[in-house]
């Protein structure tokens, strides 16, 4: 670990910077094909690839975006001729912003559970860090996730997940790799804020006991949490004031302030309400940790819609993102304003 105490610090430096933030760009293929049906793209690798560039090659994108979490496809894809044919992680690192890598290898169904899945990708994890590494990958993402229900999550699986976070994010550490720990309480369900607010500190509280338990070093790591929000289908959903006070405040129960930045999930909310809760936590007054998002759809959906897959909507998507960009930097700041979505 010592040996690689300057490179851990010299990550986080560059990333836990108040204004900016981390663009999720690691779906899965199959989650790619999910987001591209919507919008009828054909998804094969070089529509991923050039959806991948719209983004990276966004002018001045990096004075909001401190880093980007890529999927292992991109890692190893190039930019276009028209940037040189760069590969990605050389082209992002060029435009300061840091290469981030996925490394979980997806969900699998826990102790056949029809609802409850858990996380998978240790086995040959140093190997693969290492891999990564060398193409320039300087900080990594494993996310867990939970349902919840009347009794779930169980506390199996919250223990199952906050053990493979934990080891996980050892590992990480000991290449070198600055790990981003997610664990995500799912917006899906009819469920009260209260219980989703109960259901994520329980999960926090767990995956900060595991994380000491392995002695993984707070300092340089990031977590990725969901806010605490009623479920989509509730009645009466808490408004954007009450999910900024309520996530504050498990946060300041769970949290140890030696943890340099936090970076949300967009989590199914709507690019707005991401945003306005993000600007919302702000105003609750100062805060011991770096608060930013790691948005994906949030800051994606309205690019996506605008791209269509046309190499002549590559401008007018650029536009999008950049616009969703600069203003969750502002909610990161508690600058935002309703009236800066009409420019
Ligand atoms: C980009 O999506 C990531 C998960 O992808 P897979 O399900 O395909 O593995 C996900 O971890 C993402 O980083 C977070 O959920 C944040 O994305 P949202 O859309 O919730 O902001």
């Amino acid at each position: 670990m010592t040996n690689y105490e300057h490179e851990l610090q010299a990550t986080i430096k560059e990333i836990a910077v108040p204004g900016k933030g981390i663009l999720a760009a690691d779906e899965s293929s199959g989650t790619c094909q999910k987001r591209f049906d919507s919008a009828k793209i054909p998804c094969i690798d070089e529509t991923r690839r050039q959806y991948r560039e719209l983004f990276f090659t966004t002018p001045n994108i990096s004075q909001f975006i401190a880093g980007i979490i890529l999927y292992e496809e991109t890692l190893y894809q190039k930019a276009g001729d028209a940037v040189n044919g760069t590969p990605f992680p050389e082209f992002l690192k060029k435009h300061n912003i840091v290469p981030g890598i996925k490394v979980d290898k997806g969900l699998v169904p826990f102790n056949d559970s029809e609802i409850e899945k858990a996380t998978q990708g240790l086995d040959g994890l140093g190997e693969r860090l290492e891999q990564y590494r060398k193409v320039g990958a300087r900080f990594a993402k494993w996310r867990a996730t939970y349902s919840i229900t009347d009794t779930l999550p169980s506390d199996g699986l919250i223990q199952e997940n906050s053990e493979s976070l934990a080891k996980y994010a050892l590992t990480c550490q000991q290449h070198g790799i600055v790990p981003i720990v997610e664990p995500e309480v799912l917006l899906d369900g009819s469920h009260t804020i209260e219980r989703c607010q109960e259901v994520t500190e329980k999960v926090l509280h767990a995956l900060f006991a595991a994380l000491k338990k392995h002695d993984v070093k707070l300092e340089y790591t990031i977590l990725k949490p969901s806010m605490v929000i009623s479920g989509k289908n509730a009645s009466n959903r808490a408004g954007i004031k009450e999910v900024a006070k309520r996530t504050v405040e498990v946060l300041k129960k769970t949290v140890p302030s030696t943890l340099p930045t936090i970076n949300f999930l967009s989590g199914g909310q709507t690019p707005q309400e991401a945003t306005q809760h993000l600007n919302e936590m702000h105003k609750l007054g100062s805060l011991p940790w770096n608060l930013s998002f790691s948005y994906a759809r949030a800051l994606q959906e309205p690019a996506l819609k605008a791209w269509q897959g046309k190499q002549e909507n590559v401008a007018a998507a650029q536009k999008e993102f950049y616009k969703r960009a600069k203003l969750n930097s502002l909610a990161a700041l508690g600058k935002y304003d309703e009236e800066m979505e009409k420019q």
